[in-house]
């Protein structure tokens, strides 16, 4: 019996500033009701959805940053979209800015969850791979101070049971370490759900720019590939705050290949009917890890003469 799981990327456009929690979450219920037209089981939203991507500006105040993060989740404001997808009878994988109150202490992630059908938060995933600075480079055109503004996570990367397969989460620059599949591909992962905010411009490495989509499209087919998983990767594009990012959401099956993409820079439903067993001829072949894979010889031999160091 094929185990098939339609799944929506709902891409969106830019959140500007000005736009209310209330705004954003009613264009979500909107991709709610789009996916749930489209037989979707499952919909992927991207990282940060709720609110604008305000790591890229400088803020002293606490509050100021704070005001960005979701000190409930759901809460009244994002209760809709639960109320909605239960309603409807969807799944969706949500990113946002989680404030957390642990031991007594406030902590703060870029996080991501995962909601079944009945509306139960499944799955949880804090940023790991945190891009850009901590301190205000103000020579750059616009700051990416999500060192700043995110403790590292630390819930390493579950593989949980749900919608009938093994789900991962990652979000945006993890999407680029191969070490983010790999931990989940050793979890036997069958589809690895991620969104992304991702500025077109990278002041550091400005070279890089005109590369962004293959560097974007190269990351989630070689993790797809190469650990026998669905790779869903979804953008919150278009210019942003005047700020240029990637759109090109997209579906990638364990081929490598994609097979749903995005067409615009706004908010868009891609659809595709997902085999979960498509990653099976690669686990149990190409990258068959018990196998293939020789744990015990993967160091970095540094001793040996003239080799060269590692940087
Ligand atoms: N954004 C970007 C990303 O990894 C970036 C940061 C941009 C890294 C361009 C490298 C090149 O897609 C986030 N939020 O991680």
């Amino acid at each position: 019996m094929t185990r098939v799981l339609t799944v929506g990327a709902a891409q969106m456009g830019p959140i500007q500033r000005s736009h209310t929690r209330r705004d954003v979450v009613e264009r979500l219920v909107a991709h709610l009701r789009e996916a749930r037209r489209m037989g979707c089981d499952l919909v992927v939203f991207p990282e940060l959805t709720l609110t604008t991507f305000f790591p890229r500006w400088w803020m002293a105040e606490q509050a100021e940053i704070d005001s960005f993060f979701e000190h409930e989740m759901p809460s009244n404001e994002t209760a809709p979209l639960f109320n909605e997808a239960r309603q409807l009878g969807l799944g969706f994988c949500l990113g946002y800015a989680e404030l957390a109150k642990e031991g007594g202490e406030i902590r703060r992630f870029n996080t991501s969850i995962l909601v079944d059908s009945d509306g139960s938060i499944v799955g949880k995933y804090r940023k790991i791979h945190l891009p850009g600075h901590s301190e205000h480079e103000p020579e750059r055109p616009f700051q990416h101070l999500e060192k700043r503004y995110f403790e590292v996570g630390n819930l390493g990367f579950p593989v949980v049971r749900a919608f009938g397969a093994n789900m991962g989460m990652c979000i945006c620059n993890d999407r680029r370490w191969p070490e983010t599949y790999r931990i989940m591909g050793l979890q036997n992962v069958e589809m690895v759900l991620l969104g992304y905010n991702t500025p077109i411009h990278n002041a550091p490495a400005p070279d890089h720019d005109e590369h962004s989509w293959f560097h974007n499209q190269l990351s989630m087919q070689a993790g797809a590939y190469q650990n026998g998983t669905w790779v869903v990767g979804v953008a919150k594009g278009g210019t942003e705050e005047g700020i240029p990012s990637l759109a090109d959401s997209m579906i990638v099956a364990p081929s490598g290949k994609v097979v749903a993409r995005a067409g615009g820079e706004g908010d868009e439903l891609i659809v595709h009917r997902c085999d979960l067993d498509a990653g099976q001829s690669y686990k149990r072949s190409t990258f068959n890890f018990a196998v293939h894979r020789q744990p015990d010889q993967y160091r970095m031999i540094v001793e040996r003469k003239g080799a060269a160091d590692p940087s």
